[in-house]
């Protein structure tokens, strides 16, 4: 019975990656397409952890500068900052949207057109342990100054 001792031993270690690997799952990832000579721009989804997570940082190859930011509501007005980490509490849908959490694309050398794909990489920390998961935001075109990311 040495073969099936050997198998029981990589099923337990299988399930211990399970363990601390979060199975996170993105939704609805879009960025919004600029206006030229717009450097910044703004990159919202949906994330969602099947165990308690935090989002750490996000990176991407055709964006020079991303922060992970909040924006929120001081005295009647808009503000936002850079923010450390992002909790993702297990099985709860986290919006990264306008006017709350959001990704901030940030340098950037040429206009993003409505259509365009942006390469996301998001570092997800669980467990004490970190993983990399990769997302593709399509540009949408938004429409009215409202719309606009405020200036830092
Ligand atoms: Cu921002």
């Amino acid at each position: 019975m040495k073969r099936y001792g050997w198998m029981t031993a990589v099923a337990a270690s299988l399930a211990a990656h399970a363990a601390w690997a979060a199975n996170i799952s993105v939704t609805d990832a879009w960025a919004r397409a600029t206006m030229p000579g717009q450097p910044v721009s703004g990159a919202y989804m949906q994330i969602q952890s099947d165990a308690d997570a935090r989002l750490l940082g996000v990176s991407s190859t055709v964006v020079p500068r991303v922060e992970v930011h909040e924006m929120s509501m001081d005295g009647g007005v808009m503000r936002m900052r850079e923010v450390k980490a992002i909790d993702l509490p297990k099985g709860k849908t986290v919006s990264l949207q306008p006017g709350g959490f959001h990704i901030m694309l940030m340098n950037l050398k040429k206009p993003i057109a409505a259509g365009d794909v942006i390469p996301l990489t998001l570092t997800v920390e669980s467990g004490g342990k970190r993983q990399t998961v990769e997302v593709k935001a399509e540009a949408r075109a938004m429409g009215g100054a409202g719309m606009q990311h405020p200036s830092h």
